[in-house]
């Protein structure tokens, strides 16, 4: 399989080991949609976990309950959680809270060893596309670094300093290891892969096959067909059916009914859904 995302990798891994040394606090994104298949390679264990904060961003794109189970069960580890809606600010005033707290610390324990002050250093990290530059201006309170909803937006590390001691850094995505086909159809049906990597009708497959089971009526209601009892492929037949998309010889169009649903899909159309639960996490499961 291709390379999703080229580039970029080595450096990137190689500059957050070295720039790590100076900083303060981690944050490390996930996508709430997604977020065992978004969890970011190698940066677990590169802080002591009181520097390291875990923040599932989209949550306003993601089931709230499952949401909750999630955020329960990475505290529950040691992996202090927060789900924000960064473009909205939901869920950021605690973040700010836990933030200042921590800067506090950082700031009392240098008074007190006699060293002079400093900025409170926090590196915003996680693969690409899951919100780390967003998250960061929401921080900073400025539109200091660019963003974009595509993968690669941030193309190298950098620095934001605030007025009030605060030092930003931002990262560009990490990439995932490419051979692991599951993670990528999750993360290309979320929207957080470049499009033309994997096949629309597998990452529709993969859309259906999950929410089908979790809320076949949410589904129904939504897009108007039915889907209890039905197999993934055949709910994407009839999307099609019903939404006119029909190739040459009148059979379905099966490629434009799964460009439709994935479409809708991440725009949150269909509802707000997690594809993923906490069991399936990499990161618990050790
Ligand atoms: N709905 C929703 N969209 C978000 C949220 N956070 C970020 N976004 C959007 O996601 C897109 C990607 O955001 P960026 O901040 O550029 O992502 P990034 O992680 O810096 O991406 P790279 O620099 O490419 O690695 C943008 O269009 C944001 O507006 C969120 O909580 N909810
Ligand atoms: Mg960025």
């Amino acid at each position: 399989m291709e390379n999703w995302f080229p580039g970029l990798m080595v450096k990137t891994k190689r500059q957050i080991k070295e720039d790590i040394k100076l900083i303060d606090l981690l944050l490390i994104l996930r996508d709430a949609r997604v977020p065992g298949a978004s969890n970011p390679p190698f940066m677990k264990d590169l802080l002591p976990v009181e520097k390291t904060l875990t923040i599932l961003s989209r949550s306003d794109l993601a089931a709230p309950d499952l949401t909750e189970k999630w955020l329960t069960t990475l505290n529950s580890k040691n992996m202090k959680a927060f789900a924000l809606d960064i473009p909205e600010g939901k869920g950021l005033q605690p973040l700010v809270q836990d933030i200042k707290k921590k800067a506090r610390a950082m700031h009392k324990d240098r008074q007190e060893r006699g060293k002079g002050t400093r900025d409170f250093r926090i590196m915003v990290a996680g693969i690409p596309n899951v919100g780390k530059s967003t998250l960061l201006n929401a921080l900073s309170r400025k539109r200091g670094v660019k963003t974009g909803n595509q993968p690669g937006t941030t193309r190298g590390k950098q620095w934001v300093h605030t007025q009030h001691g605060f030092s930003y850094l931002d990262t560009p995505g990490i990439l995932l290891p490419s051979h692991d086909r599951e993670k990528g159809l999750l993360l290309s049906a979320a929207g957080i892969i470049q499009e033309g990597i994997f096949d629309k009708v597998e990452v529709a497959w993969e859309i259906l096959s999950r929410i089908s089971i979790m809320a076949p009526e949410r589904i129904e209601k939504r897009l108007k067909i039915k889907v209890a009892g039905k197999e993934p492929l055949e709910i994407l037949s009839s999307l099609g059916e019903s939404r006119g998309c029909y190739a040459q010889g009148g059979e379905i169009n099966m490629d434009s009914a799964a460009t439709i649903l994935i479409k809708e899909f991440r725009a949150g159309k269909i509802g707000q859904f997690t594809l993923e639960t906490p069991e399936e996490d990499d990161c618990l499961a050790q």
